[in-house]
């Protein structure tokens, strides 16, 4: 992408309301804009990244066996009235009705209407498990929308449902998706400790949230201090063997969130090992039986010929919430650091002099080069000066940026400058592009 032909309305000064650092930066960065209170729009590098947390997402839910649909985002009200959280829910449900006064509602969640599509569809065990999940934009009308995406009140959410027979086959599907959101935040570079939560308005008696630790997190967490540098399991793993070995080695370990916190358990800790902060929900997931199956019959028959309504769990990741994590993880002064993994583009590619033959003919070869190779370069092909290029492209934390200048260029060198260590050095373009382009390049977060 060249600069000049994109859609990039960067801030010099964040709005005064902006009262953290990774809303302050998405807003200077021009990723989003407020549309109205916890409502925003998702400008082009926004999007960017968004999408790439989504995919991130969807990759790892479909290792671990889970299959993509698309629910709607405006549902019935009859669905909540059958399970009984219609009334429930609050003032958070924005409800909504049509032109038949019909009531319906913006979905906050999706837990009736995946079970009314399971109940219309499945009625035997051996079409089971089963994990259906959706990508989709669900809407809260929360008494204190803030830190910009953080506590949206339209916001995106992955959500997965698990389908089984019996108690055993709902732990072990709450087993594939505790183990593959350790892999999918990991992917994103961020440490999620998971840690022993309430379920609130969802329900059920196992519950785990993923907390991402940061000063400026909305939860008060407790935990073994081990649990933070826990290495990810990785994608090998025996997806539908038994991962109960894995889960263990985490829950054996004290990790709660404040509702569920067990003073004298976590005391029974070696004072160095204690580690009491706050942190950022990034995911929650939940195992709840037969709380939604019952009251809408959403019967299977099993092998004895019974029908039983089926064992449900739900799994919720916030994936917008996700590049708010991301960034209050992963910054400087002087902005944004991407990991690779989601980063919005590859390389940044800084014309020092813009009009100079030399530069430009540089820059031209590079971008074209990175282009061809998959590496999504934004070349800032502007007139302006190169100081304020270096503040763009360090503030929306593109991982490598390409400095051509006049001086470099008349000796056959262009410098390049790695985001996350500030590391600097100069070599001829030829090999610069080898290294951005080479088998390893963008592999490293
Ligand atoms: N049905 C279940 C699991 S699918 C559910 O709704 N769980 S939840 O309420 O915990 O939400 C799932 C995730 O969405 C949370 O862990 C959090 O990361 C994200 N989330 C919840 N509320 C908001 C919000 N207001 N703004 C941004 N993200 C949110």
């Amino acid at each position: 992408m060249r600069l000049s032909r994109y859609f990039l309305p960067v801030l010099k000064e964040a709005p005064s309301d902006a009262q953290i650092v990774s809303h302050q930066l998405m807003l200077r960065a021009g990723m989003i804009r407020q549309e109205a209170a916890g409502i925003y729009a998702w400008l082009p590098l926004g999007l960017k990244v968004l999408k790439k947390v989504e995919q991130i997402v969807r990759e790892e839910m479909d290792r671990a066996g889970a299959i993509e649909l698309l629910m709607p985002t405006i549902q019935l009200a009859d669905l909540w009235r059958e399970s009984g959280r219609y009334e429930a829910y609050g003032d958070e449900m924005l409800r909504i009705t049509d032109r038949n006064k019909r009531d319906l509602l913006y979905g906050p969640t999706a837990e009736e209407v995946v079970t009314d599509i399971f109940r219309a569809h499945v009625r035997s065990y051996k079409e089971l498990p089963k994990n259906l999940y959706n990508i989709q934009w669900k809407f809260r009308d929360e008494t204190r929308p803030r830190f910009g995406v953080m506590r949206g009140r339209e916001f995106l959410m992955k959500d997965a449902y698990s389908f089984d027979l019996d108690a055993e086959g709902a732990r072990k599907a709450y087993n594939r998706m505790f183990v593959a959101y350790l892999n999918l935040f990991s992917r994103m570079g961020l440490k999620a400790v998971p840690m022993r939560a309430d379920t609130g308005p969802i329900g059920g008696d196992l519950s785990h949230e993923f907390i991402v630790l940061a000063d400026t997190g909305e939860s008060a967490v407790f935990c073994h201090k081990d649990l933070v540098e826990m290495a990810a399991p990785g994608p090998d793993v025996d997806w539908f063997g038994d991962l109960q070995p894995l889960v263990n080695q985490r829950t054996a370990l004290y990790a709660a969130t404040e509702e569920m916190h067990d003073a004298a358990a976590f005391d029974a800790i070696p004072e160095g090992d204690r580690l009491s902060a706050r942190g950022i929900e990034v995911g929650h997931i939940f195992s709840f039986g037969t709380k939604y199956s019952e009251p809408m019959k959403a019967l299977v028959t099993g092998p004895d010929g019974k029908d039983v309504p089926v064992q449900m769990g739900s799994y919720g990741v916030g994936v917008s919430r996700l590049l708010g994590a991301i960034i209050e993880a992963s910054h400087d002064e002087g902005g944004i650091i991407w990991p690779e993994s989601v980063a919005p583009f590859g390389v940044g590619i800084i014309n020092m002099r813009q009009g100079d033959a030399a530069c430009d003919e540089a820059c031209e070869t590079a971008y074209q080069a990175l282009k061809a190779a998959g590496r999504d370069p934004l070349y800032d092909d502007t007139d302006t000066r190169g100081g304020a290029k270096f503040a763009t492209m360090d503030l929306i934390g593109v991982p490598w940026q390409l400095i051509v200048g006049p001086k470099g260029v008349a000796e056959g060198v262009v410098e390049i400058k790695n985001r996350k260590t500030g590391e600097r050095h100069s070599a001829p373009l030829a090999d610069v592009i080898a290294q951005l382009t080479g088998p390893q390049s963008g592999k490293a977060a």
